[in-house]
């Protein structure tokens, strides 16, 4: 099947090299080489379970390629190839759907940080995808998946993989459902901002996770994975990228003793976030960014508990308990966020101040 999906791009290819490459939980991702002239590309099969119209990440793509190619910029993200029908999208015989972006050659994504840089590298990369897109309109753009951030949205996909309980896993992760339910009316209040407007929506990445990052020798070349890039808040962001760049453990660590909020880290990462953003945020932004961690720590852990209740439908997992490894996770994570709250408020004010 991957050689006809390559022809599709490369009639007259011979000779090339596909491997299997990333880590990422939704879509199949390879590397293709050519030899003589040498070239390389990412072709990528959308996950078209999860994202049911793959057009829409097309069109959302090419608007901001083409925003983003009106300056000249020290990053950049990946440009779409047209096939050799002049489409973005190919749809094989079996209903998959792929798309074909250029490769960011020497390049690395990481799943930890472990040297404050890395962080702030990242804050850096993800502030400037947000400032870049300030002058987009959001309503030229879909949301490629429904209420994807919202809360409420989550939470009811959580109560109803409990009343299910498909899998027949609730009672093992019963202490664990009491410590999200707890937590829930907390929160809810960063949603009504939202959707009042006073936090406002723009165009966002939406999955900030660390490894959406490429770095080339210590400096972010890159901003990838675009799929779900659209309207949204910029809590969001600021939020699930402090989830990854700043804890001191993997996303699935199994020895929940590892994981901990990296203050050093969260001041790095938001140093570099701020630089790249000060200008654009409104003061209402500013004053609710402290509690984005917590918040969207909080969506993903309720995400992976619901994936596990329903029998692992959704992410790409490695072994049974891979989803509950990654809730646990979340939940460490959140309580080691709350208990540096103030601090990380002082941090944001001091970002906010400097030059
Ligand atoms: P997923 O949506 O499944 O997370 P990604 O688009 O994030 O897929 O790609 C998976 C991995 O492939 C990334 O974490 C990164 O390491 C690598 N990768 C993705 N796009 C590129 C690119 N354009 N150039 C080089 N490496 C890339
Ligand atoms: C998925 O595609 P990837 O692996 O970068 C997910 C994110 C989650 C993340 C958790 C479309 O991201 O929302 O934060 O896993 N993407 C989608 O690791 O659901
Ligand atoms: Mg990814």
């Amino acid at each position: 099947m991957i050689d006809i999906v390559i022809k599709n791009y490369f009639p007259n290819a011979t000779s090339y090299n596909v491997k299997p490459f990333g880590n990422g939980h939704i879509n199949d991702t390879y590397k293709v080489e050519f030899e003589n002239p040498s070239s390389t590309y990412l072709l990528q099969r959308i996950n078209t379970s999860v994202f049911k119209n793959p057009e829409i990440i097309i069109e959302n793509h090419l608007r901001l390629q083409n925003e983003f190619s009106k300056n000249n910029h020290s990053l950049a993200i990946a440009q779409l190839m047209p096939d050799n029908n002049g489409k973005y999208l190919y749809i094989d015989n079996s209903g998959g759907a792929w798309r074909l972006t250029t490769f960011f050659k020497d390049s690395y994504s990481i799943e930890v940080v472990d040297e404050n840089w890395q962080a702030y590298q990242s804050g850096v990369g993800y502030g400037w995808f947000v400032k870049e897109s300030q002058f987009l309109n959001t309503s030229d753009f879909q949301e490629p998946i429904k209420d994807f951030h919202r809360l409420t949205f989550r939470l009811n996909q959580l109560d109803e993989a409990i009343t299910n309980n498909i899998a027949g896993r609730l009672k093992s992760v019963e202490p664990i459902v009491r410590f999200f339910k707890n937590m829930e009316k907390s929160l809810v209040q960063i949603e009504r901002l939202i959707d009042k407007g006073d936090l406002p929506l723009r165009i966002v990445h939406n999955d900030t996770k660390l490894n959406n990052i490429l770095f080339r020798n210590n400096t972010v070349v890159a901003v990838i994975d675009l799929d779900t890039a659209g309207p949204g808040s910029i809590i969001n962001d600021y939020g699930d990228a402090l989830r990854t760049s700043a804890n001191n453990a993997a996303e699935d660590e199994k020895k929940l003793e590892k994981v901990s909020f990296n203050l050093n880290a969260f001041r790095a990462f938001s140093t570099g976030y701020i630089q790249q953003v000060k200008t654009v945020l409104t003061e209402k932004e500013k004053i609710y960014l402290y509690r984005a961690p917590v918040f969207m720590t909080y969506i993903m852990g309720i995400r992976f508990l619901a994936d596990y209740l329903n029998g692992d439908i959704y992410y790409k997992t490695a072994y049974s308990e891979h989803n509950l490894d990654r809730c646990k996770v979340q939940k460490k994570l959140i309580e080691s966020m709350e208990s540096h709250e103030d601090i990380s408020k002082r941090i944001i004010l001091e970002c906010l101040k400097a030059n």
